[in-house]
């Protein structure tokens, strides 16, 4: 077998302990992964010794508000004086105030304040993020966010998949109407958004500070007849049953989740829809209440972890320790963390045939770690110990 590239004498994830693998891709897709004595006969132009490093999939980042402007430290302050993020939210702070400073600032200034969070997560080993809008709460300023975003995969190498959250907050135009916003979403945004192809998916923020089950099943209801994906921001500050809804409607995933139930569970089940925990909120905030961890591996649900990386919630832009808190908080399994940047965060994005394992067909898109074994990854706080970052089958050296 000819290949483009090689990674030899490599241990893959989830390959047989102790049996030195290879990876091999052509045109940015694997053609082989697995045991080197299982392998075909092979040459390549470009070959990496990996000298017995770990190779993983790229880990994905499946949940972010990556694009912003300015930052929200004042509010984290005031938090630390004794305010909660409700209070400050309601008092026209939280995400009005991004809001404000996105609309203030032009596409190439997101752009621009996005780059260094972005870098920090591949500096990490990613190679796909979701970045959501929902900052800009108008047409026009949420279609900045979204070309923004669209922006970062020209100028890094990374997979970029986009999602539009017109409804996460109120924007001030609309106060008192919520349901005239809602209109507005599902009338002018939603449409302009998908005709210009800038968004795979929809997302709702479903809480009794942001939008209810009604107005999140008429997005979810304009999102499919425009021929995007659904997911949802459930049960993060109290239980809107919201998870359930997004099951029905055959939602990819729903996201937060600590405040769950059974049947929520249950509907997630039914439908295969993915669980996206976010453990740096839920540390951020000072949640006391865990996501129902054991109900989910109970009942078969995927869990995939994400940053959340937001500026009022999770100023967060490390997948590592995004897996550390979710083994030390949450008490997943070092196999369950590992999935769930991997496999699990492909299938909260629709990626699954594309992305998130090693196997022939798929990109290739690696993380290359100078440790021997995967609960290395896991188990360190702040430390990287990444080698090289491949994607489409580029090789990047740290
Ligand atoms: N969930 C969150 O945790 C964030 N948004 C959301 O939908 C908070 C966003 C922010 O405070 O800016
Ligand atoms: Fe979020």
């Amino acid at each position: 077998m000819k290949c483009d590239i090689a990674w030899t004498n490599a241990q893959l994830m989830g390959g047989p302990a102790g049996r030195r693998g290879v990876v091999m891709a052509t045109a940015g897709r694997i053609v082989h992964a697995g045991p080197v004595d299982a392998a075909p006969a092979w040459e390549a132009d470009e070959i990496h010794d990996c000298e017995g490093r770990l190779i993983t999939p790229a880990l994905i980042d499946p949940h972010t508000h990556i694009v912003y402007a300015g930052d929200r430290s004042h509010e984290f302050k005031l938090r630390l004086e004794g305010a909660t993020y409700e209070d400050i939210a309601c008092a026209g702070g939280g995400i009005l105030s991004t809001m404000r400073a996105v609309r203030a600032a032009s596409q190439a200034d997101l752009v621009r304040e996005a780059l260094p969070r972005i870098d920090a997560l591949l500096a990490e080993g990613v190679g796909t993020i979701e970045i959501k809008s929902g900052y800009g709460l108008t047409l026009d300023d949420e279609l900045k966010m979204l070309r923004a975003a669209k922006a970062i995969a020209t100028l890094r190498p990374v997979r970029v998949v986009t999602t539009f959250l017109g409804a996460h907050a109120l924007p001030p135009e609309f106060a008192g109407h919520p349901d005239a916003y809602i209109d507005e979403v599902c009338r002018v945004m939603l449409p302009a958004v998908a005709a210009e192809g800038l968004a795979d998916a929809a997302d709702v923020f479903c809480e009794s500070i942001g939008f209810s089950a009604a107005q999140t099943q008429r997005v979810f209801d304009a999102a499919r007849a425009h021929g995007l994906k659904i997911k949802l921001h459930a049960e993060q500050l109290c239980n809107l049953h919201g998870a359930e809804l997004a099951a029905n409607a055959g939602a990819l995933s729903a996201d937060h989740l600590e405040h769950l139930d059974d049947a929520g569970i249950a509907a997630m089940k039914r439908s295969g829809t993915v669980a996206t925990l976010l453990p740096g909120a839920y540390y951020f905030t000072r949640e006391t209440k865990i996501p129902p961890i054991a109900a989910l591996r109970a009942a078969g649900v995927p869990m995939a972890l994400a940053t959340d990386c937001n500026p009022g919630t999770s100023p967060l832009t490390s997948l590592l320790l995004t897996m550390n808190m979710a083994a030390t908080l949450f008490r997943m399994t070092v196999e369950e963390c590992l999935a769930g940047v991997t496999v699990n965060a492909a299938r909260a994005l629709g990626l699954a045939d594309e992305v998130g394992t090693l196997e022939p067909g798929k990109a290739c898109d690696l993380a290359i770690w100078n440790v021997d074994r995967p609960e290395q990854l896991v188990y360190p706080i702040g430390f990287n110990p990444l080698e090289a970052r491949v994607v489409n089958g580029v090789h990047h050296v740290r």
